[in-house]
């Protein structure tokens, strides 16, 4: 049979999803010390953990397959059936996760808008509490997304957090926050990291986005959550056995690739200048934060379609995310050279 093989675009702005290992990474795994973690026995994946929980200024951590089993088991051990999440009509874990929560978890999303920059309005979030009545489902979490995709990586900054965590806690709910892209949050406000999850019960972040790491995100809170968590993942059949060997790379990422995402945002805001001054492209670079560029198209002869596929016979990557709106993400193996010729890209395609 007749495999059909697709070539990545050499100069792959789709997502920081698909970076790839550092040859340190490599080495690292072939290394690594292993053991069976589904008995806790991996020397590797504790060290992880132990690592991710003390950068998050959390008790304990837990080692998951992806971000959106993070975000999954997160919201199965908040939440029971017939409970509310409070989260964004642009969230991640509202769009992009099959709604796992309410498919696996009995879990009712409420969705409050998304405001430009990545955060939910405080009235929103507390006009979506419930009411104490056996008509309406029981309120139990907010969800935050920082960094947040759909909005182009916008940040959310320390103030905004703690102030969502002080009035979720004051209506007894939770906050879980979808930190996929914590770190370039962290890194773009020169912040610790910590000082965005302080007030957070929980949060998850991924070591295989701009990290680089080949598989795997973290999720931290409580000992008690973390227990709840690990149960959780058990039964998603997310055990998994001598995982320090992918654990290993997920050591280098924190402790070698995080300083370098400011490589990523200046890349991606000077994407956004070089582009944005060409016809029919609808961007304010300004908006850029960190390393996501989210724009429109509306040209007289190009659609979204066409720029994608003419920019990828020019060895470009970019992304459509519906309508008219195309994304690009900037990660490590994309150098300042190659945003010069994707600049160039875009400019020959749309500059007759
Ligand atoms: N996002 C991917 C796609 O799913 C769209 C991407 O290319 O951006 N939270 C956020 C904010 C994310 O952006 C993603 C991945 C996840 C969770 C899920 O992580 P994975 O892909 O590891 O399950």
């Amino acid at each position: 049979m007749t495999q059909f093989t697709p070539t990545p675009p050499r100069i792959d702005l789709r997502s920081d999803t698909f970076t790839l290992p550092t040859p340190a990474m490599r080495e690292a795994m072939a290394n690594a010390d292993v053991g069976d973690d589904v008995f806790g026995e991996d020397p590797t994946v504790n060290r992880l953990q132990a690592m991710a929980a003390e950068r998050m200024g959390k008790e304990a951590a837990l080692f998951v397959g992806s971000g959106t089993q993070g975000n999954l088991v997160s919201l199965l051990s908040h939440c029971g059936r017939g409970d509310e999440a409070i989260m964004g009509d642009q969230a991640h874990t509202f769009i992009f996760e099959q709604g796992g929560s309410a498919v696996l978890g009995g879990i009712h999303p409420r969705t409050v808008r998304n405001q430009p920059d990545g955060t939910l309005a405080l009235n929103d979030i507390e006009n979506a509490i419930r009411a104490d009545n056996e008509h309406f489902p029981v309120s139990r979490l907010v969800c935050l997304e920082n960094t947040h995709n759909r909005t182009g990586g916008a940040y959310l900054t320390p103030d905004y957090t703690r102030t969502v965590a002080d009035l979720a806690h004051a209506h007894g709910l939770k906050l879980h926050i979808d930190g996929a892209r914590i770190f370039n949050a962290a890194v773009a406000q020169n912040v610790d990291v910590r000082a965005l999850v302080d007030g957070a019960d929980s949060v998850t972040f991924c070591l295989s986005k701009g990290l680089s790491a080949p598989v795997g995100s973290l999720v931290c809170g409580s000992e008690d959550f973390i227990r709840k968590v690990k149960r959780a993942r058990k039964v998603l059949g997310g055990g998994m056995r001598q995982a320090g060997i992918i654990a290993a790379a997920g050591i280098i990422a924190l402790s070698e690739m995080v300083e370098r995402l400011a490589d990523d945002h200046a890349n991606a805001r000077r994407l956004a200048e070089g582009i944005a001054t060409l016809p029919g492209i609808e961007l304010d670079p300004a908006t850029v934060q960190t390393n996501i560029v989210i724009f429109g198209i509306d040209h007289p002869a190009i659609d979204a379609a066409a720029l994608q596929s003419e920019l990828r016979r020019r060895e470009v990557g970019v992304l459509s995310i519906g309508g008219r709106q195309l994304r690009a993400v900037t990660h490590y193996g994309i150098e300042s050279g190659h945003i010069d010729e994707a600049i160039a890209a875009f400019a020959d395609i749309l500059v007759s």
